[in-house]
């Protein structure tokens, strides 16, 4: 009998699980209609510029169109296409029609859960389609800069196939610790942007990532991703508003996500700020793949399913390395907050202390 590797077959059994989920994620349970709802490309295609409720706003040959959604599907428009999707629509007597919804190379979506229910787990948003690219965009000092965010969306980001690079807006407003926050995702590989649209600072820099990719801007509310994109566009087209006083949070001034064409083949989805971003329903021993600065010390603790959460010291390499500061203590303190919202262990902080009781004088600990 060929010796099988266990871990092997759980990784193959993962990738189909995974193939399996984001195709429901992407367009629900399988069924006939859908099937052939779906084509791989047809001679003239619309883009989905937004979608309200069961209208969907479309760039059709250099003109916006409202279109409604074919009637056999029977689902309301806003579940079935996001901006970014390109379509094939179809006019009759004055009336558009979206009949075909054209394969996605990509859709980034998010889990929602509903605080005011007890053990909700939470349904699937999609925000939007076969984006190339994806921008997450901080700011500096308001709304404050915080990495667990970050860490959050790259996750995010990561398990929906799309690159990321991270912006910080607000540059004018920079202070050392913002700087020391983003030297560690420079120090992880990923391109890191600084901007200022008061100032007009790296506006070009930004834009020769963005050209010829269909882009989004992801982020908190009031960071500013409507002000980048009106930088972009050269217009002040999109309305922004001031960041709260008091509370130094963003008012969520957008509410839908909309798609603006600024160059040939080059687009960008503004999309509306979030409070915060859940992954309670990431698998706990996924977590650590989205944290590839542990994949040197990883294998070498003496568990093979060590989480590097509340396992002794001496039997977790990742806390050495963490503890030796080799391994990056922000980001290591972002994993555990991460693991303790996913096992649903409110403590995690005492196992930061125990790593690395240093830390919490050094750094600003409770704000991030
Ligand atoms: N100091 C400073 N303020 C900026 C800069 N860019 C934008 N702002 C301000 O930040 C505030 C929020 O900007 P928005 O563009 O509305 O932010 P947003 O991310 O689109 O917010 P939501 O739509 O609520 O998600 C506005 O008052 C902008 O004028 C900048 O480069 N520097
Ligand atoms: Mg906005
Ligand atoms: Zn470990």
């Amino acid at each position: 009998m060929p010796h099988y590797n266990a871990y092997d077959s759980f990784k193959t059994k993962k990738s189909i699980e995974k193939k399996q989920r984001a195709k429901e994620r992407a367009f629900g349970k399988k069924n006939e209609t859908v099937d052939n709802f779906l084509i791989d490309s047809c001679e003239n295609y619309g883009v989905v510029i937004e979608v309200r409720y069961d209208d969907a706003y479309i760039l059709y040959d250099g003109e916006v169109v409202l279109a409604k959604l074919r009637k056999d599907i029977n689902l309301v428009c806003n579940q079935v296409v996001f901006p970014g999707d390109k379509v094939d629509i179809e006019k009759v007597n004055d009336t558009y029609t979206i009949s075909h919804l054209l394969n996605r190379t990509s859709i980034l979506s998010r889990t929602k859960k509903d605080s005011t229910r007890l053990n909700d787990v939470g349904t699937t948003k999609n925000i939007a389609s076969n984006v190339d690219l994806a921008v997450i965009v901080v700011a500096a000092k308001e709304p404050p800069l915080h990495p667990k965010f970050i860490d959050r969306y790259l996750m995010i980001l990561q398990n929906s196939n799309i690159p990321a690079i991270i912006c910080l807006n607000k540059c004018d407003l920079k202070t050392e610790e913002d700087e020391e926050i983003l030297e560690t995702y420079r120090n992880l590989g990923i391109y890191v942007i600084e901007t200022s649209t008061y100032s007009n600072i790296g506006i070009n820099e930004l834009k020769a990532q963005l050209i010829n990719k269909q882009a989004i801007f992801v982020g908190n509310s009031g960071v500013g991703k409507s002000s980048l994109t009106n930088a972009i566009m050269g217009d002040d087209e999109i309305k922004t508003s001031h960041v709260s006083d008091k509370s130094k949070r963003g008012r969520h001034t957008t509410t839908t996500s909309k798609y603006y064409v600024w160059e040939d083949n080059s687009s960008i989805i503004d999309t509306p700020g979030i409070r915060s971003l859940d992954v309670s329903t990431f698998n706990p021993i996924e977590i650590q793949d989205y944290f590839p600065e542990l994949e040197d010390w990883r294998d070498k603790c003496k568990y093979n399913d060590c989480l590097h959460f509340k396992e002794p010291y001496d039997c977790c390499i990742v806390k050495q390395g963490v503890a030796s500061g080799l391994i990056s203590i922000e980001r290591y303190e972002s994993y555990l907050r991460i693991m303790g919202d996913v096992l649903g262990e409110k403590d995690y902080e005492k196992v930061l202390d125990e790593v690395a009781p240093e830390f919490k004088k050094k750094t600003s600990f409770k704000k991030r």
